[in-house]
């Protein structure tokens, strides 16, 4: 039976939706003490009882850049809480999920002081039904444990160690990968309803022949499990439609609940800038059907409905290349975090809408979920406009190969896949970024993770972003599609661009020798900033940005001719915070964009390269 909660809750004639966005109450436990709140059985009241101070958290964001005190660095647990009303309705005839879309790192959820679930993991999604647990007639409470410590067996892996301080031994939250340990409930949080029988996931898998004639195969599962119910289905009414609402196929299924939909003149889903009309988007409309109770008629009723946008494509790839409906592809994107002020990693629409704004001026057509699952509703824009993803799990940084963590690092794949598997624009799952992979115990870690990633890899090749050698690397072998991560001329060579040609056509060609698979430069880039000038260049100038971002251009280009060179990703599309350390000024400041997301001056380099490629391809 599939997890629950990996389908995007929406609305419909059957199903309800409500937010539970907005202000929350927030209570840090003692950093010596994190689990005191389970002790005591926080959760049987109101936070208040505690006597401690509660402040108000907005949700979703993350906790850490809201107040001037130490909460920035806080290291264990913090207890959100709020209140709601359910509408009586709900209580017959309905069940009621509570959704997070993402807690970050690990959360305990109540509901009226009862457990309701619990998760870790940040980035991805989970849900618990609630019915019995709420009160129809009165206020019901919500309360949340949020534990942010990293360690051997987390994805990623931190490690807690003790400092000495003025004041006496502090807990402190090490880590070796380079952005802030943000943490909260940094994406929405959902109720909705569904009815007592009701369809609890989707899978489909789509298909464009050469001739045009598009196929959609789907896959229901229906949940129904209730004690007691006996209702069956009659049939199950599948309808396709088209961006103007006309129903562009159609099937009636009685007893199963999969099927195929063909389409001869299907509209395909094309990359922005490959097609006039790209991210092209269907509806696929799922209703389902019981007998009717009301004796004046033998209709069927309709018990539940649930709308997926589709986009019809075909990914292959081979050993020289990735292809979207038969048309081999060349990547110019960026990896990415989601990162700004105030707000941290909290999932905010005006900052995603103003990205996929920036995006699309600068003539990108994919980007890297460097290094976690971004938020669903970027999943969705992603979908809309035409910009692939490298899918990215959260394992970034991993050091220590051992059996408990390949466990969580095989359940992080397996849970973004399943989240993910729908969507048109993700073309390729990353299964790490930068791991510890010339150390023993990589070889076997890796093998078995990439076999369990490609038997439930839905059609996707799997690659990851490396920063070992290849003479070095235990991973490489095992992928479809080999990433790099390579800093010429700032970590190494710092101030000479020229030597980056050389280097790089070398590096890829030795990568290519070894594996005989599609390569990609995952990050190139250099620290800048903004409004720091120098002629002749200088490191940390936009001057010096710009020459280096040139000499990659003249690489790539050199290695474009080898047909087997199939993407360039520039670190970062913006400045990100990251730990405090020596070498960062207030964070990482490889953006293109600056953490405001307005341009340094080379992105208008990148955008003129990245139009010129757009043209060419
Ligand atoms: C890397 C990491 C990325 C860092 C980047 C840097 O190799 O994958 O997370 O931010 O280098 O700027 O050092």
């Amino acid at each position: 039976a599939p997890t629950r909660g990996l389908l995007y809750p929406r609305d419909s004639e059957t199903r309800e939706v409500r937010s539970l966005d907005g202000m929350w109450g927030l209570m840090k436990s003692s950093p010596e003490d994190p689990l005191e709140g389970i002790r005591e059985k926080w959760f049987l009241n109101t936070l208040r009882q505690t006597g401690r101070e509660i402040i108000a958290m907005p949700v979703p964001a993350s906790y850490n850049d809201i107040t001037t005190d130490d909460l920035r660095d806080h290291v264990g647990t913090v207890w959100y809480e709020r209140t709601f009303f359910v509408p009586r309705s709900w209580r017959v005839n309905q069940r009621t999920w509570l959704r997070f879309s993402s807690v970050h790192y690990s959360a305990v959820v109540w509901v009226n002081g009862q457990n309701a679930t619990s998760h870790s993991i940040g980035h991805l999604p989970f849900e618990a039904e609630i019915s019995r647990l709420l009160n129809f007639d009165a206020e019901n409470r919500i309360t949340v444990m949020c534990d942010n410590r990293l360690g051997n067996r987390t994805i990623p892996q931190g490690s807690v160690y003790e400092a000495t301080t003025d004041y006496g031994p502090v807990p402190v939250q090490g880590y070796t990968f380079d952005f802030f340990n943000y943490a909260g409930i940094h994406r929405s949080v959902h109720l909705y309803t569904t009815p007592l029988l009701h369809i609890s996931d989707i899978e489909i898998t789509t298909k464009l022949t050469t001739e045009g004639l598009g196929r959609i195969d789907y896959l229901l599962w229906l949940d129904g499990s209730q004690e007691g119910l006996r209702i069956q289905p009659t049939h199950l009414l599948v309808q396709l439609r088209d961006r103007d609402g006309e129903v562009a196929a159609q099937q009636i299924n009685k007893a199963v609940y999969h099927g195929s939909l063909l389409l001869p003149n299907a509209k395909p889903w094309w990359p922005y800038l490959m097609h006039p009309d790209p991210g092209y988007l269907y509806e696929l409309q799922f209703e389902l059907f019981v007998a009717s109770n009301e004796e004046e008629t033998d209709a069927d009723a309709l018990q539940d409905a649930y709308r997926l946008p589709v986009g019809i494509r075909s990914l292959s790839w081979s050993n020289d290349s990735l292809l979207i409906n038969g048309k081999p592809l060349y990547l110019r994107g960026f990896g990415r975090h989601e990162d700004s002020d105030i707000r941290g990693k909290g999932l905010d629409n005006a900052l995603l809408a103003r990205d996929f704004s920036l995006l699309k001026w600068i003539g990108a057509n994919a980007y890297r979920t460097s290094h976690y699952p971004y938020s669903e509703e970027s999943m969705q824009f992603a979908d809309q406009h035409g910009i692939m993803i490298v899918d990215e799990c959260p394992a970034v940084n991993i050091d220590i190969f051992e059996p408990q963590l390949l466990e969580q690092h095989m359940s992080s794949l397996e849970q973004l896949i399943h989240r993910d598997r729908n969507h048109p624009s993700v073309v390729a799952w990353s299964v790490a970024n930068e791991p510890r992979s010339t150390k023993q115990g990589a070889f076997k870690y890796f093998e078995s993770l990439v076999n369990f990633t490609r038997s439930i890899a839905h059609g996707r090749p799997l690659t990851a972003a490396i920063n070992a050698s290849p003479t070095t690397c235990h991973l490489a072998q095992f992928l479809d599609i080999v990433g790099f991560n390579r800093y010429n001329s700032w970590y190494q060579n710092s101030g000479r661009t020229d030597m980056i040609v050389n280097l790089l056509t070398n590096e890829a060609q030795s990568w290519r020798d070894k594996f005989g698979k599609p390569i990609i430069q995952f990050e190139y880039g250099g620290d800048t900033m903004e409004g720091m000038h120098s002629l002749p260049a200088f490191i940390w100038s936009e001057e010096y940005q710009v020459e280096l971002f040139s000499r990659h251009f003249k690489a790539f280009d050199e290695l474009r001719e080898r047909k087997w060179f199939i993407g360039e990703f520039v670190w970062n599309f913006a400045d990100f915070r990251t730990a405090q350390t020596i070498t960062r000024v207030g964070g990482n400041k490889k953006g293109v964009f600056t953490r405001n997301r307005q341009p340094k001056e080379v992105a208008f380099l990148l955008r003129w390269r990245y139009f010129a490629l757009a043209k060419e391809l």
